[in-house]
């Protein structure tokens, strides 16, 4: 066995048998790739993955991705491309298209977006001119930085307007909204974020965007998967535009999708993916979106997303037991922000991050709500039960993680503690295979 497949062997998890023979087969081709992606595969089989936007795909939708779908140039849309031997592409691309129509009850789709960020320039091309104005949550209350962050292509090319979170209950305050619309008078306003724990509710957006004249856009990335299984109320009819990654709740490989019921809005919005803000599509993956939207219409991801909620507040309330504070008091979704200092006033996100991934559980540390410190320190973490979901992990289990974060975040980063955490974890791991 080489070297790589040895490597891997090694662990308490063993790959699908595709993936150990891609590991087989690059270790004669080329054994410094194939280390490296051997180590990547025994991380992902052997850690806690609570990164609420990342997720395990099926190994349909990881071999999809990595098929001959890539060799092809298929500028344009389906029965009108600029490259002969689209075919096969034009059939991938439209059942694409028509997966993610049913899946989420309208009328068009555009697949070709290489992320969510891609998604959004194109949406933001297709119902604005540069130096209109947008109103938007701002990244440090949960936003994202597409949606108007000064150095992103948003905040570079639009006027930006923000609204905030109301300062007591850290929710949407859907009154205050409407008077920061009335203000900037914006030609879009955005809903749908990174870090928000409730329910949105898209009827009022809906009605605040008509009160002023504005189109409502829907960034669904992090609740997808849950809007698709109806766990999550959807943004139609309400919003114009509709944009997503397909990689989070959904479950899909890296990437973005546009969706929308307004005619004139569809075909500007293809005109703005391509030619506009992208090339060729990447076919690969659009292949991958195509089995992920299969797979999502399934009845079983109705019961995985219901459980990914479920999982989300067994996992918040066990936090609230060990003295953490969760943002909003909860969670509706997939993911909550947890403030720190209730437990500990010294811990940081920054310290929580470092010291949990040397135990095996994988986060990311976040700001809170007028967190008094800076980005890349945070008084918080942000947790999400997507890919845990995925892996078999229930309600009992969210107890034995919150408990794992605890111990590690308390011992402050204490090696013996996060060493025999890392130990509990493998194996607790290799009970929780990721899926075949
Ligand atoms: N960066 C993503 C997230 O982690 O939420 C959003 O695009």
């Amino acid at each position: 066995m080489s070297n790589a497949a040895a490597s891997h062997a090694n662990s308490a998890i063993p790959l699908d048998a595709l993936s150990q023979g891609l590991l087989d087969l690059l270790q004669k081709h080329d054994p410094a790739t194939a280390q490296i992606m051997a180590r990547e595969a025994d991380r992902q089989a052997t850690t806690l993955e609570l990164i609420a936007s990342e997720n395990h795909v099926s190994t349909a939708v990881m071999h999809a991705v990595g098929s001959w779908m890539t060799n092809k140039y298929a500028e344009g849309y389906p029965g009108k491309r600029y490259y002969g031997g689209c075919a096969h592409h034009d059939e991938i691309e439209n059942l694409a298209r028509d997966r993610a129509k049913q899946l989420f009850g309208c009328n068009f789709a555009n697949v070709q977006p290489h992320s969510g960020a891609n998604a959004n320039i194109a949406a933001f091309m297709a119902i604005m001119d540069p130096g209109d104005t947008v109103l938007s949550l701002p990244i440090k209350s949960g936003g994202h930085l597409s949606h108007g962050l000064k150095p992103n292509f948003s905040g570079t090319f639009y006027k930006i307007a923000e609204y905030g979170l109301d300062p007591k209950t850290e929710l949407l305050d859907y009154d205050a909204i409407e008077r920061a619309a009335v203000e900037s008078k914006p030609k879009v306003i955005i809903c749908g974020y990174s870090a928000y724990s409730r329910v949105i509710d898209f009827a009022r957006f809906r009605a605040i965007a008509d009160k002023v004249g504005a189109l409502l856009m829907a960034d669904i990335a992090h609740i997808a998967g849950l809007v698709a299984t109806g766990v999550h109320p959807s943004p139609f009819p309400h919003a114009h535009v509709v944009t997503t990654t397909t990689h989070k709740t959904l479950r899909g490989p890296r990437g973005g999708l546009i969706l929308t019921n307004d005619q004139d809005i569809a075909t500007k919005i293809d005109r703005k993916v391509f030619p506009g803000s992208q090339g060729g599509p990447l076919m690969h993956v659009i292949a991958g979106k195509a089995v992920a939207f299969g797979e999502a219409l399934k009845p079983e991801f109705t019961t995985y997303s219901k459980q990914v909620v479920a999982n989300a507040k067994a996992l918040a309330a066990a936090m609230q037991s060990h003295g953490y504070r969760l943002c909003t008091g909860g969670t509706d979704n997939h993911v909550m922000l947890v403030d720190l200092r209730p437990r500990d006033a010294s811990l940081t996100g920054a310290d929580a991050e470092k010291w949990l991934e040397d135990a095996g559980i994988i986060v990311n540390k976040n700001g809170i709500p007028n967190d008094p410190r800076p980005p890349l320190q945070t008084s918080g973490l942000r947790l999400g039960t997507p890919a845990l979901t995925t892996r078999g992990l229930r309600e009992g289990e969210m107890k034995q993680v919150a408990a794992w974060l605890d111990r590690v975040m308390i011992s402050k980063g204490d090696v013996a503690v996060s060493g025999a955490v890392r130990e509990e974890i493998r194996a607790f791991c290799a009970k929780f295979p990721l899926p075949h």
